[in-house]
């Protein structure tokens, strides 16, 4: 494949390639600068397209002017930030801020995607299509276990890094991208309608991300 003359970011609706997409349209990149390619789940999994630049078949995956192709959540939001972000109004550039950031950008990608994600595929079944699955039906134990790592790994970090530390969004005041991807998580576990988000200062806290025009149109419109 020819590279692209622009970057291009390979992004499938609610798939966490949305954390990347949020990113672009909170930064107002224009189209002449990066561009977005939404394909269908039909596209990413036998269509030819992607499979030049995420041969797994995975998204987000961002097709650079060079030729190479980066795939992770995490490494293309910081070359985002990195490249169109340059005064840093998403993301700190230095100092013990910066280190706080990235520490929820791992947190997130490493721990909170994983605990999130079991929660979620014991509410619906994925394959082929979005399923609720029936909640008589659960096994007992494997809820309890998956709902109390999930409460250990995202609920209780949010209540001790926002709520106890009085911060308004991650990095205390100042919303960061870090917030997108809280936002991503949140939204999965809130679509379950299982209550797991009832803390309030987890539900002060999504309550901000979630009124965010760019979340409503991404995650919430349709
Ligand atoms: N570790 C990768 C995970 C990428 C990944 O697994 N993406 C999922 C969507 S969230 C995907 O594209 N799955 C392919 C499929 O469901 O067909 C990252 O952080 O970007």
């Amino acid at each position: 494949m020819a590279p692209p003359f622009l970057p291009t970011l390979y992004h499938v609706p609610w798939f966490c390639s949305s954390i990347a997409a949020q990113l672009v349209a909170e930064l107002s990149i224009p189209p002449t600068a990066l561009s977005v390619v939404t394909l269908t789940i039909v596209e990413l999994r036998t269509g030819p397209e992607i499979l030049a630049v995420s041969p797994r078949r995975v998204v987000p995956a961002l097709a650079l002017p060079d030729g190479t192709c980066i795939t992770e959540v995490g490494a293309i939001v910081m070359y985002i930030l990195e490249t169109f972000d340059r005064e840093g109004t998403l993301h700190p550039k230095v100092g013990p801020e910066r280190a706080r950031f990235l520490q929820a950008l791992f947190y997130v990608v490493s721990e909170c995607y994983k605990a999130a994600f079991a929660v979620f595929l014991m509410c619906f079944s994925v394959t082929p299509k979005l399923v609720r699955l029936d909640r008589e039906e659960r096994d007992a134990e494997r809820w309890k276990e998956v709902t109390g790592k999930f409460k250990t790994v995202v609920i209780d970090h949010i209540v001790r890094e926002i709520g106890d530390a009085g911060r308004k969004y991650y990095l205390g005041e100042k919303l960061s991208a870090a917030d997108f991807m809280f936002g991503y998580i949140l939204m999965w576990v809130d679509s379950c309608d299982e209550g797991l988000l009832d803390h309030p200062v987890v539900q002060e806290y999504y309550g901000r991300l979630k009124a965010r025009p760019m979340h409503i149109s991404l995650y919430l419109e349709s």
